[in-house]
């Protein structure tokens, strides 16, 4: 096959008029609830006139998070990021190095920063993108005070080996979990691994709260530390039993919660269709490649990532998220850039691109895809026939 020139590798023209979208297709959008069932629930709030701080239906949605979920203490919060930045000082981590993964939402790095501790980056594995457990001892030193890995698109980690090697340096784990609702690995939830993992339920996740989160950990007592330090450290009206921060979940937030959570059976089945879709459809198309199922994992097919390889499909994954827009299919380029290429990180030895091979390519490669339980299968099947046609317009026979 030889390849089109420039010129010729962008005119589309006649493909856009068969293919183009009629409405902007985005990489996620949030199922919503009946209107009128989150009305019924303004409407208990409003007569309770208790709007935060431990409320009904916060009590309510985490008994019926952690059943549904499969784990044994569970703390709701306002977002993701603020109950990743609990969950180091539950562990009274506080500085000294961390070690994580590049290839994650910036959130991941920055609570770090914010706990004063150093980012030390670990390289990635090629069939999870996710924090490489062989590649951890290399990096601890008398400073290590913990491991951060990320579930990065749901996917589990390689939780044993992380363990391990965790536990032979008496290491804390603490899980980036935010991708991972639903998530089992063995029969049980991928939560209960590490010490704590932090959930996120912003509007773009599978299981949304709006903006919100949760902390999972192992005991009561860390239940009741978490619990004080997302309330300002408060344990009554005249103890404050350390610099806690203001973490909580309102009522507004919970109530979503609770008619999300009747719904995510459906959205995570509805996802596993439109996954199996994007396989079929994508499977023949030469330079485009996605992560396969993992053997003993119930996925949640919270994302769909495919790489790009230029040499094969004609364009970089660059020239196609552009082109791809004007088809109205808005994928993103999750997690580019890397964590390590941030100014604010960019000058610490690990995050040198020469010690990040894998998580250097993958991210130049990578495009997520529109995936959502209300996405129709005819579009992405649509998307596919599309990056088929594209990949076909930039070689001649
Ligand atoms: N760790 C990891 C590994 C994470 O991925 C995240 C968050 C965190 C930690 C931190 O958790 P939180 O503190 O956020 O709970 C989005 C989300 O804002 C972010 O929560 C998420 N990861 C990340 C992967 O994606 P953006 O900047 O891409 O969002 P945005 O506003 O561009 O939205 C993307 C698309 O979603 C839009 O094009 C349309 C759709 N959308 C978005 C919103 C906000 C909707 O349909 N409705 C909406 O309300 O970061």
């Amino acid at each position: 096959m030889k390849k089109r020139d420039h010129f010729q590798r962008l005119n589309v023209d006649h493909l856009l008029r068969n293919h183009k979208l009629p409405e902007p297709v985005f990489v996620a959008r949030p199922t919503m609830p009946k209107l009128a069932d989150y009305c019924e629930k303004l409407t208990g709030i409003w007569e309770r006139r208790w709007l935060t701080n431990d409320g009904q239906l916060h009590r309510e949605l985490e008994h019926r998070l952690a059943e549904y979920l499969g784990v044994d203490h569970l703390a709701l919060f306002c977002n993701g990021a603020i109950a990743l930045m609990v969950a180091l000082q539950t562990l009274r981590i506080d500085g000294g190095e961390v070690i994580t993964t590049p290839f994650t939402f910036p959130a991941t790095a920055h609570v770090l920063h914010w706990n004063r501790i150093r980012p030390v980056f670990c390289d990635i594995e090629a069939n999870t993108f996710n924090l490489d457990a062989n590649r951890i001892e290399q990096l601890i030193s008398p400073e290590t005070k913990a491991i951060l890995p990320v579930h990065v698109y749901g996917t589990p980690c390689n939780v044993e080996a992380i363990r391990k090697v965790a536990d032979s340096h008496g290491l804390r784990v603490i899980y980036d979990a935010a991708h991972a609702f639903g998530v089992r690995y063995k029969g049980q939830s991928v939560l209960t691994h590490g010490d704590l993992s932090m959930l996120s339920f912003h509007a773009t996740k599978l299981f949304t709260t709006g903006e919100g989160g949760a902390l999972v950990c192992q005991s009561e007592a860390q239940k009741k530390r978490i619990d004080f330090l997302k309330n300002f450290g408060i344990a009554d009206e005249e103890t404050v039993i350390g610099p806690g921060i203001n973490g909580k979940m309102s009522e507004f937030q919970a109530a979503l919660g609770l008619l999300q959570l009747d719904m995510v059976d459906e959205e995570i089945a509805n996802r596993r269709n439109l996954a199996k879709s994007y396989q079929n459809g994508l499977k023949d198309i030469a330079g485009i490649s996605f992560l396969k199922d993992v053997p003993d994992v119930q996925h949640n097919y919270a994302y769909f990532p495919i790489l790009v390889d230029e040499k094969n499909y004609g364009i970089n994954r660059d020239e196609l998220f552009a082109l791809l827009k004007l088809f109205n299919v808005h994928p993103r380029k999750y997690f580019y850039p890397l964590c390590s290429h941030f100014s604010c990180y960019s000058s610490l030895p690990s995050a040198d691109p020469a010690r990040l091979p894998l998580a250097e390519r993958v991210a130049r490669q990578v495009l997520c895809l529109p995936i959502y339980g209300t996405l129709e299968n005819g579009i992405v099947e649509t998307i596919c026939n599309i990056l088929m046609k594209i990949h076909e317009e930039h070689y001649l026979e």
